[in-house]
């Protein structure tokens, strides 16, 4: 092993050992120690509360497991709203993200490894018997190489690891012979077909029992993968090989990372989202830290602390170089090109982003670590979870959240390398929100919208193979685990493989990896192993005073001036480039920036191009600030007792719930169902929640009607059968283009689906009382205490009326942009009738409330920033008919000025390649 590994930067008191070792221990070593150190800072919980904490993340496992076994095994996976398994094929196609399920008990597999973890041996010795006796590992069935690799192999591993462990100890698992790891190799070589490629990046996908080339296979035409599904096998495939002696495993794993690591871009050393298999070239040449390339990033750190190879090391470091240079803008990480790195390439964070401070913590950078971290945790107390996408002034872009464990993961990394009691805190906020929002009575449901409270009916693996194991051991002291978790790494899907497979059959290594690097000098490796007094220098409150300015990073702060700051600082000296958001039309030295951009050097010409892009951008999403967020219908009788949240479009008039408190009430049919004239049944609906059909009149005029005849709210169903807002994007029901202040009563929309579930309950239940507000409220036993007692069962079936509407998932086939426009409400012109489909932005009616929520700015945010959103505020006061359109149409002839100078830097960067 060279300097440059696991020995550079460590604290003396590193024991000697063989070099494997050291570098085995290395992140151990730091982690370890740095736990033991802190004396300040927030109040240290005590035992028996972090005690109380496990016990709590115990009863959830029990509660997903549990309900996993007996509802949906030997099925892939639960689908906790219906109480079933899901069984590809039989459910409508999710699109990519069925790809996990190949029909072989995925959730148990994943699972396996957990169970030892949260000491439950003997449900592990049953759960691996299952394996044994149940699993198939050759269905017809096309599935994704990187999934079954990071779930099921990894998965397999994990369980064969710790049951070897178990064995020696010599109480459990005394019959084991190595079956899983047989089960492992099976699995590998099925796999295998896939890096038959000139490149020796697999195919994204392939067929268990059919393989690629055959005709039946249905798959191997695919041209592209994602940098991560290419560059995440190694761990995997180098602890099967060194396991079991096959040597071939780890060299397609190495020929594949040799081929990503080739192709970088060799300027900004970064790599792009999506590769071509066949040619190398880059698809998609936007680069972050998320979702596509993340774990290609993890594996390169990890495989040099599980295979003491320092060439994983100096890549990895060189990207990590790279990362901090380009893409890093603390607290936020934001994707960039991977040729032009200093232009952004998106506004907006992905969730899987957030297992990045872990990973800063096993490299031993814990300041930028914290920032993040402190940063996502804000996001999450705002909205319970963390969206799927979040913009940089962190509003919600995209609002599904499956549960993902990246946050946890994070969070129990710092934890280790602090000791801080503040992520104790977190972790328990984590579980406090797990129970009361997912929580639902045949496991845990992924949120559908974080905003509303909605649920999906799913609950995927990864669920159950990484966050419980990440809050248990977040709160565990090392006797309350019956190994020691130090002398292994968790892969990407948290599973774990033995330090000591470095030492094993380590015949391959080298073997095949390129000799070319660039070359570092010793500033890329100063934090490669901190010691304590590195992370904390003399100063215990070091972690709280790196998040103490991010405190109210969400609610007050301005996200805008955290990235002038870098930027400045990058050119020291030089005036700022001129930014979309702070462009002004008025202002004279902005127009002569302008002309000057694109003429003068490169740098204006980057910064030109990155103009135009922002103001595409923030023209878009302005538009979209116009809209009013969804509103949530939450069922509250008895038996869903607020279980059941359904999205619901608002209405431009009628009274504001996200101003007023909830109307709470029972719900009643008008007569005639359309509401269109004077309701014959004024008795019926007098003091409840009208239902309306949709269609013949406009909206407002239903509410009037109901209004006249003494209802507290209206929920307008839509008319087109089977829509639902699973399928359809969601709008805003406008006025009638007059006054509508007569309208006080709150109203809604629901398509269809959702709005037959409230049809449904009435049928069964005859009373059912709803909630409609901005955002679902705790579904806690207060709603079951104002009720009559019920039993389990009576809650379950009420989620299980849902399923209808709940069980298809569609979001996830969709880009994030997409699937915004589907979350988003749109709004109906007021001149069209309600029953209109199509929506022009021109005629949208704009929101100043929405934007008081989403751009609030303090003291210190820039003059520029207030003066637009003064501007924008008094606008629409004084208007609220002016369209946000109009306000722009000087920058879009701007924009349209531009198109040239657009055309001539793709042909400059398609002349790079
Ligand atoms: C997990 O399957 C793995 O962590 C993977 O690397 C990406 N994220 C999912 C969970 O979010």
């Amino acid at each position: 092993m060279s300097e440059a590994g696991g020995g550079r930067g460590c604290g003396s008191s590193v024991p000697q050992r063989a070099p494997w070792s050291l570098v085995a221990a290395t992140a151990a070593f730091c982690l370890v120690s740095a736990t033991s150190v802190w004396t300040a800072g927030a109040a240290p919980m005590s035992r028996e509360e972090r005690q109380k904490l496990g016990n709590q993340v115990l009863e959830m496992f029990d509660h997903a497991y549990g309900n996993y076994m007996e509802h949906a095994y030997p099925a892939d996976e639960l689908m906790p709203l219906t109480c079933r398994g899901r069984v590809r094929g039989q459910e409508p196609s999710r699109g990519d993200v069925d790809d996990a399920l190949g029909k072989f008990s995925l959730t148990l597999i994943d699972s396996l490894d957990t169970l030892v973890v949260l000491n439950k041996t003997k449900e592990f010795e049953d759960a691996v018997r299952k394996v044994l006796r149940d699993v198939n590992l050759d269905n017809d069935v096309v599935v994704s190489v990187f999934e079954t690799n990071i779930r099921v192999l990894g998965g397999l591993l994990g369980g064969h690891s710790l049951a070897i462990m178990l064995k020696e100890k010599g109480e459990y698992m005394q019959w084991y012979n190595d079956e899983l790891l047989q089960m492992a190799k099976q699995l590998g070589y099925k796999l295998l077909p896939a890096f038959n490629t000139t490149s020796g990046l697999p195919y994204p996908r392939i067929n268990l029992k059919f393989g690629i080339r055959k005709p039946e296979a249905r798959t191997g035409t695919e041209t592209d993968t994602c940098t991560a599904c290419a560059g995440t096998l190694i761990l995997e495939f180098a602890a099967l090989s060194r396991f079991t002696g096959a040597t071939i495993f780890e060299e397609y794993a190495r020929k594949a990372l040799d081929f990503l690591w080739e192709k970088r871009q060799r300027s900004s050393n970064l790599v792009g989202v999506t590769i071509n298999i066949h040619t190398g070239d880059w698809v998609r040449k936007d680069s972050g830290v998320g979702a596509g390339i993340d774990s290609y990033y993890e594996y390169l750190l990890k495989a040099y602390v599980l295979l003491g190879d320092d060439s994983f090391l100096e890549r990895f470091n060189t990207h990590y170089d790279a990362i901090m240079r380009y893409i890093s803008q603390p607290p936020l990480l934001l994707d960039v090109h991977i040729h032009k790195p200093m232009l952004n390439a998106r506004t907006w964070m992905d969730a899987l982003l957030a297992f990045f401070p872990g990973l800063q913590v096993l490299k031993g950078d814990i300041r930028p670590a914290i920032e993040t971290h402190e940063m996502l945790y804000q996001v999450i107390k705002k909205h319970n979870f963390l969206p799927e996408a979040f913009t940089t002034d962190f509003r919600v872009h995209w609002a599904q959240h499956p549960l993902r464990p990246e946050f946890a993961e994070s969070t129990y990394f710092l934890y280790k390398a602090t000791g801080d009691p503040y992520y104790l805190e977190v972790g328990k906020t984590l579980i406090e929100n797990l129970n009361k929002y997912a929580r639902v009575p045949c496991g845990f449901a992924a949120m559908k919208d974080v905003r509303t409270g909605s649920h999906e009916d799913r609950m995927d693996s990864f669920f159950l193979a990484e966050m419980f194991k990440y809050l248990y051991l977040l709160f565990a002291d090392k006797e309350d685990i019956i190994f020691d978790i130090e002398d292994y790494i968790f892969t990407t899907e948290a599973h774990l493989l033995p330090l000591w497979l470095s030492t094993t059959n380590q015949s391959i290594s080298k073997k095949n990896t390129t000799s070319e690097y660039t070359e570092l000098d010793d500033s890329n490796f100063d934090w490669t192993c901190p010691n304590t007094q590195i992370l904390f220098p003399n100063d215990p409150l070091y972690a709280q005073s790196i998040r103490e300015p991010l405190k109210n990073v969400v609610d007050k702060s301005c996200p805008r001036g955290i990235i002038r700051v870098r930027e400045e600082s990058f050119r020291s000296g030089a005036k700022p480039p001129l930014r979309a958001r702070d462009f002004m039309a008025t202002n004279p030295e902005h127009l002569e920036i302008l002309k000057k951009m694109g003429a003068a050097s490169s740098i204006d010409a980057e910064d030109g191009l990155r103009f135009m892009q922002e103001m595409i951008e923030l023209s878009s999403q302005q538009q979209k600030e116009q809209q009013l967020p969804p509103r949530a219908v939450q069922i509250v009788s008895h038996p869903f007792f607020g279980r059941v949240v359904l999205t619901a479009g608002p209405a431009q008039f009628g009274l504001d719930l996200s101003k007023h408190k909830e109307t709470r009430g029972f719900v009643a049919s008008s007569k005639p169902y359309n509401g269109c004239s004077e309701l014959t049944n004024p008795e019926a609906v007098m003091g409840k929640i009208a239902l309306i059909q949709r269609g013949q009149c406009m909206f407002a005029e239903k509410a009037r009607n109901i209004q006249n005849a003494g209802a507290i709210g209206g929920i307008v169903i839509d008319d087109n059968e089977g829509s639902s807002s699973d399928t359809a994007p969601l709008f805003q029901m406008a006025g009638d283009g007059k006054d509508t202040d007569d309208i006080k009563i709150p109203m809604l929309f629901l398509f269809s689906k959702e709005g037959s579930i409230i049809l449904d309950a009435i049928r069964e239940y005859e009373e059912v009382e709803v909630l409609l507000s901005d955002k679902a409220k705790d579904r806690d036993p207060e709603m079951e205490n104002e009720e009559q007692p019920s039993s389990e069962n009576d809650s379950q079936s009420a989620e299980q009326i849902t399923s209808s509407s709940q069980e298809v998932d569609l979001v996830d086939q969709e880009s994030p942009e997409e699937s915004s426009l589907n979350s988003q409400p749109e709004s109906l012109s007021p001149a069209d009738m309600d029953n209109a489909a199509s929506v022009s932005p021109s005629e949208q009616i704009s929101n100043p409330m929405e934007n008081h929520e989403t751009t609030s700015l303090d003291g210190e945010c820039t003059d520029l920033d207030n003066q637009l959103q003064e501007q924008s505020e008094t606008e629409e006061d004084s208007n609220p008919n002016v369209s946000w359109g109009k306000k722009v149409q000087p920058i879009d002839s701007i924009l349209a000025d531009w198109n040239e100078d657009i055309e001539a830097f793709e042909m400059m960067e398609k002349d790079e390649l």
